[in-house]
């Protein structure tokens, strides 16, 4: 092994939703590593602030105004992309929303919207760019899950559901698609600070200390923490990895927490 295993030189990398967050920290990285970066967002603003982020990280970005949940936004993204860039090398499917309802105060609609967009999604995008990637003989895709892909928690069943079923898509794509050389993993964070959480990261909320107390590096993850095993998934040093998600999540899926003192 040589050390340009890792190097994403002369890739092409579509990163879903992301104009900040996780998403944006990936598509930095991958930049970083040589990596020409694609984004999309669901509104013009947002993809406008998104590349004003780049530009201000010295990170030269192709932005895309596209619902990932919409099949027609997605296949004319693709197609622009590929009409653009002639490949996509890498793709993250990190789009994702939450929300934090009851089960039994849930609407069947707020299921499915969460569903719609953290599994359905994950599928078009990924049905939209694999013919692509088998016709280049090689493809990378990286699914962003969670640590609700193993476990649950009050008020986030459609979540928990969307990320469990993201997981076992991971290893379907890998499973279908590894004979035309393109590896599909997962990413599964831990509690990480991003806007997504910032509701439960209040100094003081009983949720907070919860999360330190389950957490051996007894903190909340960093975007940038997601940066080194991302870049591994997406270059040649994981040409053999598989159908696996990575878990970056500080220890918690390890451990069963601080007794309390
Ligand atoms: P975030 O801050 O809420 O960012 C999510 C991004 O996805 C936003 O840019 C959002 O755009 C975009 N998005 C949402 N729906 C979309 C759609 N239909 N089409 C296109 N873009 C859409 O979330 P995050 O914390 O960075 O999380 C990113 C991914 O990591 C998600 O899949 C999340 O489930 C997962 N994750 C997060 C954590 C964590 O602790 N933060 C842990 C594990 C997994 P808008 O602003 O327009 O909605
Ligand atoms: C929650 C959190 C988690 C994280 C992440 C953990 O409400 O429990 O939002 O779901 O976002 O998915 O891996």
């Amino acid at each position: 092994m040589e050390m340009k295993d890792f190097s994403l030189e002369g890739k092409v990398a579509w990163v879903t939703g992301a104009s900040y967050g996780i998403g944006f920290a990936i598509a930095s990285a991958y930049a970083t590593a040589g990596a020409k970066i694609v984004f999309n967002d669901i509104k013009q603003e947002l993809v406008d602030k998104g590349l004003a982020s780049y530009k201000e990280a010295g990170i030269e970005a192709t932005g895309y105004v596209c619902d990932v949940t919409n099949e027609e936004q997605v296949e004319a993204t693709t197609a622009a992309i590929l009409e653009k860039f002639g490949k996509i090398d890498i793709l993250v499917n990190n789009a994702g929303i939450i929300k934090r309802i009851p089960m039994l105060e849930m609407k069947a609609s707020e299921f499915r919207q969460v569903i719609d967009v953290d599994l359905n999604a994950p599928f078009i995008v990924s049905k939209a760019v694999i013919p692509s990637m088998i016709k280049n003989g090689h493809g990378k895709i990286i699914n962003i899950c969670s640590m609700m892909s193993e476990l649950g928690r009050e008020t986030v069943s459609a979540y928990a559901a969307a990320k469990g079923g993201l997981k076992m898509l991971t290893r379907n794509i890998a499973s279908e698609y590894g004979q035309y050389n393109i590896q599909c993993n997962g990413i599964g964070p831990g509690y990480i600070e991003t806007p997504q959480t910032a509701p439960l990261r209040v100094p003081g909320h009983p949720f907070n200390e919860f999360i330190l107390a389950k957490t051996p590096a007894n903190r909340w993850g960093k975007p940038e923490d997601l940066q080194g095993p991302a870049v591994f998934l997406a270059s040649d040093a994981s040409n053999f990895v598989n159908g696996h998600v990575l878990y970056v999540d500080g220890g918690i899926l390890a451990y069963i927490g601080k007794q309390p003192q």
